[in-house]
């Protein structure tokens, strides 16, 4: 590092002191806080981008977003070349650079990372970070800092991309660095030319009077929301009633993690629109859940990313079997898997296993979950809470679009000609870079057309157990260590046999604990055959967290 970029880092830095006795972790969606903690990690993550930029020599991604926290709180996390999360191989650094307490140790943290890195800041390619932010009223003056941090390195260049939902910032990064044209209007034509493409393909016996075009969505007084707004008067074959657009404030009783957690109706709804198909989005539009209103009540059955996942992977196993089916063309074998986390529901990966489909568990944490469905041909991944997609291998795609053609010369229209370009469709309008709740909606909606369901009746797929989730505050949750993708606690010692102890006093009890990478608290799930009894296996396994962690 030369003088020049040394004093240049110095001086920045000193401008955004961290503030003191704040220890901060890049967890399982980048750094999250208080908008009010934040300047100073914004800065350090812009420097940390524009380094990951010079080293892959792409362009590198900068989210200030915290999702479905309350709006005073905020968030950074960095999205890497292919438009996913940033490396792990990356996340100690980023820990160790937010925590420098001063100027000189983060510059003497940085020389050092810079040269085990073999990060070239001379001569080599210049840095470019594109720039987005979520609707926060925090996330302008944290967008400045950001800046100062990407420019701050010599030649950074911070291309600021207004607001975004967090999918959509994901997506023109993964498509300025496959060199395809990659500006917000792109992503709309994508997924509304692919949209209408399925809407169009969908065989007439099945727009049944089961499944009506209109649908109630949620948008959390979020980006989603406003987006959708605007978006929707494309979507031929569908009418959307976007509520909570940004009047009311953001995640207030509204939103996918409110919808999930408290199983009742958002803020805007109520017992006028029973029956009706509705969706939520959450405040960056990265997770979505679908719902109806019960009668006469504020009450709500729940559909939720276990639910989407289940008919993603109903469809996509139908059009392979159809493509299979066709003897006169070179036969692919795809596999297809479906990745869970330990919180989708026992109901739903039993029923997945039934339908012979290959099913992991990993980690919470999109990295996790993303990782292991790129194994795959077609790989789907969601989280209980609504935030997957699918992915789908360039081996795959590329025979895939040879049959396509092979057969739109030989069978144009037939069975198997809509089935494989059907299943192009879904990898152009499903984000290929992270989970999103527009493209997904999108999905949602074409498929229940395809089979001409009614959201009752996608709701009956199967039943959900009944689960709780509950957060326990302690001391230092980092002190729960997990195993088993986290289906077991590893430390302190004797904690797991007192929750299998409990464990088993229930009829199809399930429960496990881990620390939040997002907020400071431990999270305990279980799931029992009713309510009360997930309630009360809940209720006991947090007593004994507090027993072994409350010192
Ligand atoms: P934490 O706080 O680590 O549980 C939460 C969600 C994750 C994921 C992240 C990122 C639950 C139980 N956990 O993580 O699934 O979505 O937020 O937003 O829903
Ligand atoms: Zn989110």
């Amino acid at each position: 590092m030369n003088q020049q970029q040394r004093s240049a880092l110095l001086h920045s830095s000193s401008l955004f002191p961290p503030p003191p006795g704040v220890k901060l972790s890049y967890g399982t969606a980048g750094f999250r806080a208080d908008a009010s903690l934040l300047e100073s990690t914004v800065f350090r993550v812009g420097i940390l981008a524009a380094l990951r930029s010079i080293q892959t020599g792409s362009v590198i991604g900068l989210m200030i977003t915290a999702s479905h926290n309350q709006v005073s709180d905020n968030g950074v996390k960095i999205a890497d070349p292919s438009g996913g999360m940033l490396t792990q191989l990356w996340e100690p650094f980023a820990d160790a650079i937010a925590n420098a307490p001063d100027p000189n140790s983060l510059l003497q943290l940085l020389d050092d990372f810079v040269k085990k890195e073999n990060i070239t800041l001379e001569g080599g390619p210049a840095a470019r970070v594109l720039l987005g932010r979520d609707t926060r009223p925090s996330g302008a003056s944290l967008v400045e800092a950001a800046k100062q941090g990407i420019t701050c390195i010599t030649g950074g260049t911070a291309i600021d991309v207004g607001v975004l939902t967090t999918p959509q910032l994901h997506w023109m990064v993964r498509a300025k660095n496959k060199g395809v044209e990659a500006s917000e209007h792109h992503y709309y034509d994508q997924i509304v030319t692919s949209f209408s493409y399925l809407m169009d393909n969908i065989p007439r016996e099945n727009s049944s009077k089961d499944v009506n075009d209109k649908l109630i969505v949620d948008g959390a007084d979020g980006v989603g929301g406003e987006k959708l707004e605007k978006l929707k008067s494309s979507l031929k074959y569908l009418s959307i009633d976007v509520r909570n657009y940004g009047d009311g404030v953001l995640n207030e009783g509204v939103g996918a993690d409110y919808v999930q957690k408290e199983k009742v109706v958002p803020r805007g709804f109520g017992p006028s629109d029973a029956g009706i198909r509705c969706a939520s989005l959450d405040g960056d539009a990265d997770r979505l859940v679908y719902f109806s209103v019960l009668s006469n009540s504020n009450k709500i059955d729940l559909v939720d990313g276990d639910k989407i996942l289940s008919l993603f992977a109903l469809f996509l196993k139908e059009q392979l079997r159809i493509l299979d089916d066709k003897a006169n063309t070179s036969s692919y074998k795809a596999s297809l898997g479906v990745v869970q986390t330990a919180y989708a529901n026992g109901a739903s990966t039993e029923y997945l296993k039934q339908l012979g489909l290959e099913v992991v568990l990993t980690p919470t944490g999109v990295k996790y979950l993303h990782e292991k469905a790129a194994e795959y041909d077609i790989g789907i991944y969601f989280e209980a809470n609504g935030h997957g997609t699918i992915l789908f291998s360039e081996t795959f795609l590329s025979w895939l679009e040879n049959i396509n053609n092979e057969l739109s010369s030989t069978s144009k229209g037939s069975d198997q000609h809509k089935a494989a370009s059907n299943l192009l469709a879904v990898s152009k309008l499903i984000n290929q870079a992270v989970g999103d709740a527009l493209s997904g909606l999108l999905l949602v909606e074409a498929i229940l057309q395809h089979m001409g369901w009614s959201i009752q009746k996608w709701n009956e797929l199967y039943q959900d157990l009944p689960s709780r989730q509950l957060k326990v505050k302690v001391v230092d949750r980092t002190a729960v260590i997990t195993g088993n993708a986290e289906t077991v606690v590893v430390s302190p010692v004797g904690i797991q046999e007192a929750i299998d102890a409990e464990i088993a006093k229930y009829t199809k009890g399930r429960c496990f604990v881990r620390p939040s990478g997002t907020e400071d608290v431990v999270r305990v799930y279980a799931e029992a055959s009713t309510q009360e009894a997930a309630d009360s296996l809940a209720h006991s396994v947090m007593v004994i967290v507090h027993q072994f962690l409350w010192f």
